[in-house]
């Protein structure tokens, strides 16, 4: 792979789910090493820091359907344009999360210069809720959904061009926890699906084959891998926020990684939902920062 020029940035933003801690996701992957183990692979690596998160007021939440509505608005609103000034200035944009729902803020960021993204989305869930079919109020369980247009103006206004993420580019990798809400859209919109059975039944390796092919096909003018650490089994990734059982191992993560650093259509990416508070000794952080590697260009020999 080629020299990149990266541009780190981390969003420390925990409103957009219930269990507190997510917010140090950030601090938690650079401890793991993230920015000396791509510069270890010859790329140029930029720190940026942290989108500021304001404190949520002392308030009753009025929006229960919505949590922390507007705080969650505000901090993706500074992500966005963070990730828009990243992508004009020729550099691979990698967010660090905070929870979810902060992909909102890097998808409205980047399709300022997209125009046909395609998005990769690895996650035990489908993020594809709005606020009449969310079983929870929490905002990180809706970004695919607002992404696509759909869900509460303030959230879909982010993408000012109104840009939005075409259901036929996405593709949403290692689902085991979907609402029946969700399952409806899946079905209306004709969104490509890799459940659980789907790697099981074809191993992983076939699964990016397909991810990769029908990408090509699209004929999508860039790729962004949203990878929430909940894909992996709990096992391997015990520091999230809603585990779910059955999901991908490590040696499957690495080897999907692997592949789509072959392929070099990934052209920017984010890794949300490390909690360290959740996590035993970081290990959630060490293994987003080791997938970081596969995904940017390590190899085993
Ligand atoms: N689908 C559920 C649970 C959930 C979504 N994303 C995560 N959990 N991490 C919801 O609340 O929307
Ligand atoms: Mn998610
Ligand atoms: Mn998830």
């Amino acid at each position: 792979m080629g020299e990149l020029k990266i541009s780190i940035v981390g969003v420390p933003l925990d409103y957009g789910q219930s269990r507190r801690g997510v917010d140090m996701g950030p601090s938690a992957i650079r401890y793991a090493g993230a920015v000396e183990r791509l510069q270890a692979l010859g790329h140029h690596v930029r720190d940026e820091g942290d989108i500021h998160v304001s404190a949520v007021e002392n308030k009753p939440n009025l929006e229960e359907r919505l949590k922390n509505l507007e705080e969650v608005v505000k901090a993706n609103k500074a992500l966005a344009k963070k990730v828009d000034e990243i992508v004009k200035e020729g550099r691979f944009p990698l967010v660090l999360g905070g929870d979810h729902s902060i992909a909102i803020g890097t998808l409205a960021g980047l399709t300022e210069t997209y125009q046909n993204l395609g998005v990769i989305w690895f996650d035990a869930h489908a993020d594809m809720n709005t606020a009449e079919t969310s079983p929870s109020g929490n905002i990180h369980g809706m970004p695919l959904a607002v992404s696509m247009g759909y869900g509460h103006e303030h959230l879909t206004a982010l993408f000012q061009q109104r840009n939005f993420i075409k259901p036929e580019n996405l593709i949403i990798i290692g689902a085991r926890s979907i609402d029946p809400g969700e399952r409806h859209f899946i079905q209306k919109l004709g969104i490509k699906v890799f459940t659980m059975h789907e790697i099981d039944k074809y191993g992983m390796a076939v699964v990016m084959e397909q991810t990769i092919a029908h990408l090509k096909e699209r004929d999508v003018d860039g790729v962004h891998l949203s990878l929430d650490l909940d894909g992996l089994d709990p096992l391997y990734t015990p520091g999230v926020g809603t585990p779910v059982d059955g999901g991908m191992t490590y040696r499957e993560s690495h080897l999907a990684l692997e592949m789509l650093q072959q392929s070099q259509c990934i052209t920017s990416a984010e890794f949300v939902e490390v909690n360290p508070i959740l996590d035993e000794k970081n290990k959630t952080a060490d293994v987003a920062v080791t997938l970081m590697g596969s995904l940017l260009g390590e190899t085993l020999i």
